[in-house]
């Protein structure tokens, strides 16, 4: 054990106003399109109503987690309210706070589906029936509405739920040995533990993360008192879920990819606080597995339908891509988190990578649609979400209003409304600037109370200004990130140029800091083409460009059809330009590409080459940011383009 790790601690929702640029758009879409439009789901498909209880047979059944979609969605609420007081939506979360505290058995117990629709199967299948899964979703939200509100209520709720879960689970006589098929609750204990201080739910946590995968497997044993046959599993492995042997003996990520994100966050938090450096160590291991093999330029993570999670190394297929937009926000979790125990912007630059792209990606520009799985190349009759069939019967790959399995929406919700607590963290002495965007933080160092200005139009351009506002001069150090994209920086203080090198992606400013001092960041912005590794099949002979954070696809729309035979020549320029009409204001990526093309295809499927000449078309190409993808006409989408 080592209780010595010096923990980074990221700074709350409420101390970070996000006052304009690119995220106070998406959060401003996020409050009065997509919030709302949850709610409006929930109301129409059943899931607010459930908690009344009152589920019949021949009526439609709730989902074994709808429990989850309400607790995500008050989450969301919850950070939105921590930075825009709403008393509309306080009164929509209060109603179904009322409705979920009225759905609590006496004994604590608190499940929909397992109270109205199969009492009798309560507790009996925790490998598949999420009920800890739930519990942890709800915990979430109730921590977040009571912080935001100071309204208990639901907290109180889930305290109790909690201590059911705690006098059930654990190593003592009279106790289950079990833990979730689908982590989560584990992260959401650790929650629980830091807004109540009761060390319970920390015990708990990591009795549920050292429990994982233990022999006698607890999901054998399960099995095996319902009377089904554990090896008829219909996962096969339990590599699925990260149970498969415990956590520490496991080599690399694998399974289903957001199982695994939570999972990674939850040993992550039990690491910070009980200073264990096995399970840091593990959490290290899965890190460099993901991020250099297993994760798609976009962030996305889980490549394959069939297990909503991983398949291999460097197995990155692009029409099909899962990457579900629920994994890459576990994985923004994680990177935060592994960046308190071991503060190194290789987390954070994963981090930007995933909000940017993949998350983003999974939600309309207008807020009211949602991807699901984000594919990094769209045709038609391709549709990654359903591809147990590869087609769908609608042309073009589209956001969805919502989905039975409905995860993702709120998901997208609680990220982006919180997306402040990513921006920065502070050790005893020093703030780290984590991301970069329009913003006024407010934090304290010795009791004393400081604020941060951030100037900048970020990432559509590379230059930050800081001002710092403090009623008497303050001691600390500003460290600001380089993100590992960036090859050239500079850097000034109150106008004086600051030679200055990172240290594990830093730049530390160490000095006392007096109101109105300024200091700039420059950050190089030019327009890269990426390839990928050789050993990624899928992307040989491509580039993908990328801009700051910001990776970019080709659409039909700005196009043409076909961008399979588009390909853009090494030697030509390409250019940034701002479009300030398109999506609020973004930079597009414009240069000269080639049609390679037949110039009249003789017939038939295949033909000798000799049969037909190659035409080369130049034309000016248009590649927009892949988070703005599928918002306007529908077509073809590809992030890797063929390089001539
Ligand atoms: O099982 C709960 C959620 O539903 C998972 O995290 C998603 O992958 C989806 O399957
Ligand atoms: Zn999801």
């Amino acid at each position: 054990m080592d209780t010595t790790l010096k923990l980074a601690h990221p700074l709350a929702v409420k101390d970070v106003s996000i006052t304009g640029g690119f995220w106070a758009d998406r959060q401003a879409t996020n409050r009065n399109s997509t919030i709302p439009a949850i709610h409006h789901q929930m109301e129409i498909t059943g899931r607010i109503d459930a908690w009344r209880l009152q589920w019949q047979p021949g009526q439609t059944k709730p989902h074994i987690f709808w429990d989850s979609d309400a607790g995500k969605w008050i989450e969301a609420a919850g950070y939105s309210l921590m930075t825009n007081p709403d008393p509309t939506l306080e009164k929509w979360v209060d109603a179904l706070v009322d409705l979920i505290e009225s759905a609590q058995q006496p004994d604590g117990y608190l499940n929909i589906f397992f109270t109205a629709v199969e009492p009798q199967n309560k507790w009996r299948n925790l490998r598949d029936w999420h009920e800890l899964y739930d519990a942890g979703h709800l915990i979430e939200g109730a921590v977040a509405y009571a912080q935001a509100t100071g309204k208990t209520k639901l907290l109180d709720v889930l305290r109790r739920y909690a201590d059911h879960i705690d006098q059930r689970f654990g190593p003592n006589e009279g106790q289950r040995r079990g833990y979730c098929g689908h982590p989560e609750v584990e992260l959401a204990m650790v929650k629980l533990y830091r807004q109540t201080g009761d060390q319970r739910y920390l015990n708990l946590a990591k009795y549920f993360i050292d429990e994982r995968g233990r022999e006698p497997h607890y999901f054998d044993l399960e099995a095996n008192e319902r009377g089904d046959d554990p090896a008829k599993f219909w996962a096969k492995t339990y590599r699925y879920c990260q149970a498969h042997v415990p956590i520490r003996e496991q080599a690399t990520a694998m399974g289903h990819s957001v199982r695994a994100g939570y999972l990674y966050s939850g040993v992550a938090d039990v690491a910070a606080e009980t200073g264990d450096d096995s399970l840091l160590k593990a959490d290290q291991r899965f890190w460099d597995d993901l991020t250099q093999h297993q994760l798609y330029i976009t962030g996305g993570l889980g490549p394959a339908h069939a297990n909503e999670g991983f398949t291999f190394a460097y197995d990155l297929p692009n029409e099909t891509a899962y990457a579900e937009t629920c994994a890459s926000i576990s994985l923004v979790f994680w990177a935060q988190r592994m960046f308190q125990i071991d503060p190194d912007s290789r987390y954070i630059d994963v981090m930007e990578r995933a909000l940017y792209n993949n998350v983003l990606a999974g939600v309309s520009y207008k807020g009211d649609t949602f991807f699901y799985a984000n594919p990094l190349a769209s045709y038609p009759y391709v549709n990654p979400y359903e591809h147990f069939s590869g087609i769908t019967s609608e042309k073009h790959y589209h956001r969805s209003e919502w989905f039975d399995c409905a995860c993702c929406p709120p998901n997208l919700a609680r990220m982006v409304a919180s997306v402040g607590n990513y921006f920065y963290s502070t050790t005893d002495d020093t703030l780290f600037v984590h991301l970069y965007n329009q913003n006024r933080a407010t934090f304290s160092f010795g009791g004393q109370s400081i604020q941060l200005d951030q100037t900048t139009n970020y990432p559509w351009d590379g230059q930050i200004k800081f001002t710092i506002h403090t009623d008497k001069p303050a001691s600390f150090t500003l460290a600001l990130r380089v993100p590992n994209w960036c090859s050239e920086y500079h850097l000034e203080v109150n106008g004086q140029a600051v030679e200055s090198q990172p240290t594990r992606g830093y730049l530390h400013l160490e000095r006392t800091w007096s109101e109105a001092d300024q200091v700039t960041l420059m950050l190089a912005m030019p327009v890269e083409r990426v390839v990928a590794n050789p050993l990624v099949r899928q992307d040989a002979g491509c580039i993908a460009l990328q801009r700051g954070p910001v990776v970019y696809c080709l659409e039909e729309v700005d196009n043409g059809a076909q961008l399979a035979n588009i390909a853009i020549p090494r030697k030509n320029a390409l250019t940034a330009v701002f479009e300030p009409d398109l999506f609020g204001g973004i930079s597009v990526i414009a240069g000269q590409a080639m049609r390679v093309e037949p110039l009249k295809w003789p017939g038939g499927l295949y033909q000798p080459q000799s049969n037909f000449q190659y035409g080369q078309t130049p034309f000016t190409f248009k590649a927009i940011p892949y988070c703005f993808w599928a918002n306007r006409e529908p077509g073809e989408m590809r992030v890797w383009i063929r390089e001539a």
